[in-house]
């Protein structure tokens, strides 16, 4: 059957209160196609749907069936990270692990989203879990300082929202054995003493 000429009425069901909602675009065809411009009022799950009878052709037939039902989500607020703070700034374990805790829920966080000196990681070494964390295992390159942070903007929420800035965390690492020297003084007075003298050279990358 051809489609009307005529524009039915149409008549939306909306979970939010929204500013405007604009006809864009009309096309008549075999199938009449709405194109709406909708801006919601705040951030929050928008639901849209067509109600029984709340649309008609030209000759007054109106639906008898309510519409399927479309959701989105209005985000424009940016997500923040915490990041995990070291145990100890120096380490002799390795992977370092790094962990990421999000707001909210994040599209995802690959190896080169991460700002990375003094060692480095892979994708298959980042982890997710369903609280929005994810748990980086960090390789050190050698001895010395690892420092890692979170740029702003490098990963985003599921609206592509950027994230704000994280801090930036630094580890030495080190697995150099500290040395140890004995020496030993004699000193002739009243009395003989001996003086024992324990030096420790650590050895620092
Ligand atoms: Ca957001
Ligand atoms: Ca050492």
């Amino acid at each position: 059957m051809a489609c009307p000429a005529a524009h039915p009425r149409l008549t939306l069901t909306l979970s939010l209160t929204l500013t405007q909602v604009s006809d864009l675009a009309v096309t008549a065809g075999d199938a009449l196609v709405y194109d709406l411009n909708l801006n919601p009022v705040g951030e929050g799950t928008v639901t849209i749907q067509v109600p029984t009878n709340s649309i008609s052709d030209v000759a007054t037939n109106f639906n008898d069936a309510a519409s399927n039902v479309l959701t989105f989500v209005f985000d424009t607020t940016n997500p923040t990270v915490a990041v995990s703070t070291p145990t100890a700034s120096y380490t002799k374990h390795y992977p370092i692990e790094y962990v990421l805790v999000f707001s909210e829920t994040m599209f995802s966080v690959t190896a080169a989203d991460l700002t990375l000196t003094g060692g480095s990681t892979t994708d298959g070494d980042i982890v997710e879990d369903p609280a929005n964390t994810f748990t980086v295992q960090i390789t050190p390159d050698d001895e010395g300082v690892v420092e890692v942070s979170l740029l702003q903007d490098a990963v985003t929420d599921l609206a592509l929202n950027g994230v704000e800035a994280s801090a930036t965390l630094s580890w030495t690492f080190d697995t150099t054995r500290p040395d140890v020297v004995l020496t030993l003084t004699l000193t002739l007075a009243l009395t003989l003493t001996q003086v024992l003298t324990i030096s420790v050279t650590e050895g620092q990358p």
